[in-house]
C-alpha cells in the first residue's frame, strides 16, 4: 500500500487526508502550523466542518494519519495549499511554491505529485513542474505531476469529496492515470481525465460562473427596487424555466474561492476577461452597498446602535476569510456616529469584538442581517422588540419571515426590494482604476 503525504491541514487537506487514511492509506499530514498539527494528533479539528471531527478521529485513532510539520517521504504527494491574491489582485503562488520545494529533496524514482489548489491556467506544467525538475528526475517517466482541482462546497466537504466528479489533469496520460487510481479508492462520483491546464482552467471556470451569475442577481437587486418590484420573486419565478439558474443577491462574495479565482484570468488575460472583471467589481461592491442601504435606513436616528448579524463569509460555516460583513463592519466602525455590536454563534475568534445575542440587541436603533445562519430564522421578533431602541431590520439575504417581523412592529427592509436610490459601484470606472491600479 503507498504511503501519502497531504500537505496542507486546512478545509481540503485534513478531509482529504482523513478520507485517504480511512480508505487503508497510511497518510502522514504536513502543516506549518504546530497547534495544527497536535490538534490532528490528538483526533480534533480546528475548523468547523460536519462530520469531520468522526472522520479525523477515527483515522487518527487507526493509526493511518498523523500530522507533521515537516514534510514527510512518501510515494504520492498531495498539495492542498491556499492560492491567495495579492493587493493588486495577482495570485500568490508562494505557498504552492514552499510545499513543492519542500518535497524536492524527498523525492524518487516513481513518484506522484498531485496538486489540488485552485490554481491559474499553466501552473502545473510551468512553475510546479519548474520547481520540481530540481530533483533531477524525468517529468513524466520518472515523476509523474497531476492537477486534480478540489470541488467541494464548504458545509458539505466530505459528503462532496466522496460523491462529486473529478477531473484531473496530468502533465502526461500516464501521470493522470496514476492519479486516477488514488482517486479511486474513495471517490464515488466519475473521473475525466484530461490535459493539466484543462483541468485548472474547468475549476476556475465553475467558480466564475458563479461570480458572474451573481453579480447578475446583484444588478437585479438593484433595479428592481426602481421598478416597486422584488428581485427575490423575480428570481424564484425565472427559475422556474427549464433553462434558468439565477443565483441569489447578497452583501456581497466572500470566502478564499469565488472572491479570488476569477482575479486569475482577469491578472492573466485583462483585455479577454471583460465580464469577469466587471462581475467581480460587482460582487466588490456590494458591501460598500449594503452600508449605504443601511445609512438610508439609520438616516433620522441621531447616533444609532447598529446589531451585524452574521460575521462568516456565508451560512452555517466559521469561516471569515473575505467575508462581506466584516467589510461592512469595517465602514460602520470608521462611522464615528454608529455604535457597532456583532453576533455570530459561529465565530469563535476575530478581529471584532462578538457579544452575546441579547446584548447585541440591547438599545439597538437597526439590525443589519448580513449571513443566513440557520439561527437566525428562529429568533424571536417579540423577543427583540422588546430589547431594542427602535424597530428596524435589514434582511440582506431574504432568510427571515417579513409577515413574523412586521406584526411585532418592525420595520423590515429587504435587499433587492428596498433602497430604490442606491447605486452599484459603477464597474467600468471602477475596471479602468483597478487596470491601471494594476498594470
Ligand atoms: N453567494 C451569493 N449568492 C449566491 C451564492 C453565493 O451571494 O447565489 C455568496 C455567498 O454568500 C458567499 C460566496 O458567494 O459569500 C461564495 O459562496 P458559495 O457557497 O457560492 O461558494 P464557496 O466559496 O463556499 O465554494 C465554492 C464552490 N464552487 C461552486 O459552487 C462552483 C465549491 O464547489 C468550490 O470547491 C469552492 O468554491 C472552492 O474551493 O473553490
Amino acid at each position: 500500500m503507498k504511503q501519502i503525504s497531504v500537505l496542507g491541514l486546512g478545509y481540503i487537506g485534513l478531509p482529504t487526508a482523513s478520507i485517504l487514511a480511512a480508505n487503508g492509506f497510511q497518510v502522514h499530514g504536513v502543516d506549518p502550523v504546530q497547534r495544527v498539527v497536535d490538534i490532528v494528533n490528538q483526533g480534533g479539528v480546528h475548523i468547523e466542518e460536519p462530520g469531520l471531527k468522526t472522520l479525523v478521529q477515527a483515522a487518527v485513532h487507526s493509526g493511518n494519519l498523523k500530522a507533521f510539520t515537516q514534510s514527510q517521504r512518501a510515494d504520492v504527494y498531495i498539495l492542498a495549499v491556499p492560492t491567495p491574491i495579492t493587493e493588486a489582485k495577482q495570485a500568490d503562488l508562494s505557498y504552492v511554491g514552499s510545499a513543492a520545494r519542500s518535497i524536492v529533496p524527498l523525492l524518487k524514482c516513481g513518484d506522484l505529485v498531485i496538486l489540488e489548489s485552485t490554481s491559474p491556467p499553466g501552473t502545473t506544467r510551468d512553475f510546479l513542474c519548474a520547481i520540481l525538475a530540481e530533483s533531477g528526475l524525468a517529468l513524466g517517466t520518472e515523476l509523474f505531476v497531476a492537477h486534480c482541482p478540489e470541488r467541494v462546497l464548504p458545509g458539505k466537504i466530505i459528503k462532496e469529496l466522496i460523491q462529486n466528479t473529478r477531473i484531473i489533469g496530468g502533465i502526461n496520460a500516464q501521470s493522470a492515470e496514476l492519479a486516477r487510481q488514488i482517486y479511486t479508492s474513495f471517490v464515488e462520483g466519475e473521473i475525466h481525465l484530461t490535459d493539466a491546464t484543462t483541468a485548472e482552467m474547468v475549476k476556475i471556470m465553475e467558480n466564475t460562473f458563479r461570480d458572474v451569475n451573481i453579480a447578475l442577481a446583484n444588478e437585479l437587486a438593484a433595479i428592481a427596487p426602481n421598478l416597486n418590484i422584488n428581485a427575490w420573486e423575480v428570481i424564484r419565478y425565472a427559475n422556474l424555466h427549464p433553462r434558468v439558474n439565477l443565483h441569489t443577491p447578497g452583501p456581497g462574495v466572500g470566502g478564499h474561492c469565488i472572491s479570488v479565482d476569477p482575479w486569475f484570468l482577469v491578472e492573466k488575460f485583462p483585455q479577454a476577461a471583460r465580464i469577469i472583471h466587471q462581475a467581480r467589481t460587482i460582487n466588490d461592491g456590494m458591501p460598500e452597498y449594503t452600508y449605504q442601504l443601511l445609512l438610508d435606513t439609520i438616516q433620522h436616528i441621531p447616533n444609532p446602535k447598529v446589531t451585524l448579524l452574521g460575521l462568516t463569509y456565508k451560512a452555517d460555516v466559521d469561516d471569515v476569510r473575505e467575508a462581506p460583513s466584516l467589510k461592512i463592519a469595517e465602514m460602520i466602525r470608521k462611522n464615528p456616529q454608529i455604535e457597532l455590536t456583532i453576533y455570530d454563534p459561529h465565530v469563535k475568534q476575530a478581529d471584532y469584538e462578538l457579544c452575546g445575542l441579547e446584548s447585541a440587541f440591547k438599545d439597538s436603533d437597526c439590525i443589519l442581517l448580513a449571513v443566513d445562519h440557520a439561527e437566525f430564522r428562529y429568533i424571536n421578533p417579540r423577543q427583540v422588540g422588546t430589547l431594542v431602541r427602535h424597530q428596524n431590520i435589514i434582511d440582506t439575504r431574504n432568510a427571515l419571515n417579513q409577515k413574523d417581523w412586521e406584526e411585532a412592529g418592525f420595520q423590515y427592509r429587504l435587499l433587492g426590494r428596498d433602497g430604490a436610490s442606491l447605486k452599484l459601484r459603477d464597474p467600468l470606472a471602477s475596471l479602468e482604476a483597478q487596470f491601471l491600479a494594476v498594470h
